[in-house]
């Protein structure tokens, strides 16, 4: 199903604006965004809010992908994948994120499994991003607790994927502690042991990317911290640190608790996505995409957004 979301769209052209009226992609309640950027495009992935007014938990089963090619009109792709796309699983499609590699495009996933108690990360493929995606290993690729680090069902939530130049990739994830692992060529198995960060006040939601400063490569590595949640990062020369705190990029929603970014670069501009609450009938569990535009500062570091 292809839709144009166009009536906004084309008063914000007639003002001239670089960017979609935030929060986008109404009437959909959407969390979670995962960004691709590929072919000319920007590919959003979120999570689906269906939780009703007075729902007390998310209530999530698919994955949603919006695309466009300015910022400012967005196409609804449909729905890619399912939490049941993976059969192991119980439901409850939470965070994701999405890489290319040799030509394929993969997608970890959140997902409550169904036989091993708590939340567990998947990892589907693709030829396309906007899908079909299927199950790429037909089991879970992280299930809770192989770290024994907490005792809760969802510390094993919210991978964030990234290819680094050299070809190797890693994997973050995490809730309460923050995990990481490389990534075998295969895309499909953990390469090595899982490590743990530590990372004062880390709740959920990490991100990695990558860009130069002052001709130096350096990584930004972005996550939730406190509950409500603010966004913070910290930057280090290679994908393991060392690590130096930078500060917070946003500050705590008033509608929702949690925020989740992804940071990202399209036609020579740089954007935060995230979600608020803003929608009307917007809450905890009915939450809304949306996107700001930045500048990093000429260190390299990114300014505080309001
Ligand atoms: O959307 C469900 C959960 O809420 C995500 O996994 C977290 O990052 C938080 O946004």
């Amino acid at each position: 199903m292809l839709k144009k979301i166009t009536a906004a769209a084309l008063s914000l052209l007639a003002l001239g604006a670089a960017q979609a009226a935030n929060p986008l992609f109404a009437p959909l309640y959407t969390a979670d965004p995962a960004v691709l950027v590929e072919g000319g495009r920007v590919y959003l992935f979120a999570g689906r809010d269906e939780a009703l007014p007075a729902g007390k938990d998310f209530v999530m089963h698919e994955w949603r992908v919006f695309s466009s090619c300015d910022m400012v009109n967005w196409r609804d792709d449909g729905v890619p994948l399912k939490a049941r796309t993976f059969a192991w699983a119980k439901g409850r499609a939470w965070a994701s994120d999405i890489v290319k590699r040799d030509g394929k495009y993969w997608f970890y996933s959140t997902v409550e499994h169904a036989t091993v108690p708590g939340f567990a990360v998947g990892v589907a493929v693709s030829d396309s991003p906007t899908g079909p995606f299927v199950d790429a290993r037909g089991s879970a690729l992280v299930t809770n607790d192989m770290t024994q680090q907490t005792d809760i069902a969802w510390d094993d939530i919210d991978p964030t994927v990234f290819l680094d130049d050299d070809g190797q990739a890693w994997l973050y994830w995490g809730n309460t502690v923050l995990k990481y692992a490389k990534l075998k060529a295969s895309m499909t198995e953990l390469d090595g042991p899982i490590h743990v960060l530590p990372v004062k006040d880390f709740v959920e939601a990490p991100y990695l990317h990558k860009r130069k400063v002052e001709g130096k490569s350096t990584y930004y590595l972005s996550y939730s911290e406190f509950f409500p949640e603010q966004t913070a990062y910290l930057t280090g020369p290679s994908p393991t640190g060392p690590w130096t705190p930078r500060g917070v990029i946003m500050a705590k929603n008033l509608k929702t608790p949690t925020i989740h970014q992804a940071i990202f670069d399209f036609n020579g501009r740089s954007y935060i996505a995230y979600h608020n609450a803003e929608l009307p009938g917007g809450g905890e569990y009915r939450r809304s995409v949306a996107i700001e535009e930045f500048s990093y500062r000429p260190d390299g570091t990114i300014p505080f957004i309001e």
